[in-house]
């Protein structure tokens, strides 16, 4: 039997339209059986890759949200957090953590700030330096290649072939804690995770058939299978190779010219249910 009905918190920027972050977390989170609790981070009228986006600060909503919660007793499972958008709130997410968290709760952080080479918009290399304090507090980390050369402080020289992931992951490894699923990893015509286990230190890799395109949100489908089917009790490997065939199944059912997200909605229920019966 697995372990559904966490209540857990997930802490992101709140995009309104385009299939991001919240809007992709709730849905897939609760289809793997995960009551899931959200501290939003920011209000956007859409994520930043479009060109008119609005930004509402929420640092003090978080704060207030924050204070309720402890009053009212609520306390979670997990954490899993995301695109968070300013370096304030760091600080905030750990007072969550510190004050809100069940015994051994796990951390799942995917550090969401960047991609190709390059980061997002409204990111600098502060908000850089306080995720890579950050991270400290996660049990696994899920960044891209991008984002692990930041964190790594080195630079970003693609392509990178198992060699050279090992090095990146050696690199990233006495940064925190954690164990590491590295997402975006190429090899010829095939795409998947590589795979940090720190307790045994080895490195194992998982690649299936690339899709053709390029999705924006696809780094948030993968984080947050891997989150819901991890909570629900399957093996961190396990849930990786969930997110990354899913990720690959929401390509393949792929509207032509619906490029912003990838419309995940279409096979997500028949997908989950597997992994938690
Ligand atoms: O998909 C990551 C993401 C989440 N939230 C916002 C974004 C992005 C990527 O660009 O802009 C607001």
């Amino acid at each position: 039997m697995k372990k559904t009905g966490n209540k857990i918190l997930t802490v992101q920027d709140l995009s309104c339209a385009g299939q991001c972050s919240l809007t992709v977390a709730l849905p897939i989170l609760s289809a793997f059986g995960q009551e899931t609790c959200v501290l939003p981070t920011a209000l956007l009228s859409e994520h930043t890759m479009f060109k008119h986006f609005t930004f509402l600060d929420l640092a003090e909503n978080m704060k207030d949200t924050l204070e309720s919660w402890k009053k009212d007793g609520h306390r979670f499972a997990a954490f899993y957090t995301g695109y968070l958008g300013k370096k304030e709130h760091f600080a905030i997410v750990e007072r969550a953590m510190d004050e809100l968290s069940e015994p051994s709760a796990p951390v799942i952080i995917d550090p969401a700030f960047g991609d190709n080479g390059k980061l997002y918009p409204l990111f600098d290399e502060e908000y850089v330096d306080g995720m890579r304090k950050f991270v400290r507090r996660a049990d696994v980390i899920l960044p891209n290649i991008t984002e692990a050369c930041y964190l790594a402080k080195k630079a970003y020289e693609p392509p990178y072939d198992r060699a050279a992931l090992g090095k990146l992951i050696e690199a990233l490894a006495p940064f925190g804690d954690y164990d590491i699923v590295l997402k975006g990893v190429e090899e010829g015509d095939k795409i998947g995770f590589a795979y940090f286990d720190r307790k045994t230190g080895e490195t194992s890799f998982y690649l299936r058939k690339k899709m053709n395109g390029m999705f924006h949100g696809t780094g948030d489908i993968f984080a947050s299978v891997f989150t819901g089917a991890y909570l629900a009790g399957n093996g961190k490997f396990e849930s990786a190779k969930a997110a990354a065939e899913f990720v690959a199944l929401a390509i393949s059912v792929n509207d032509e010219g619906h490029a912003y997200g990838v419309q995940f909605e279409k096979e997500l229920a028949a997908f989950a249910l597997p992994y938690i019966q």
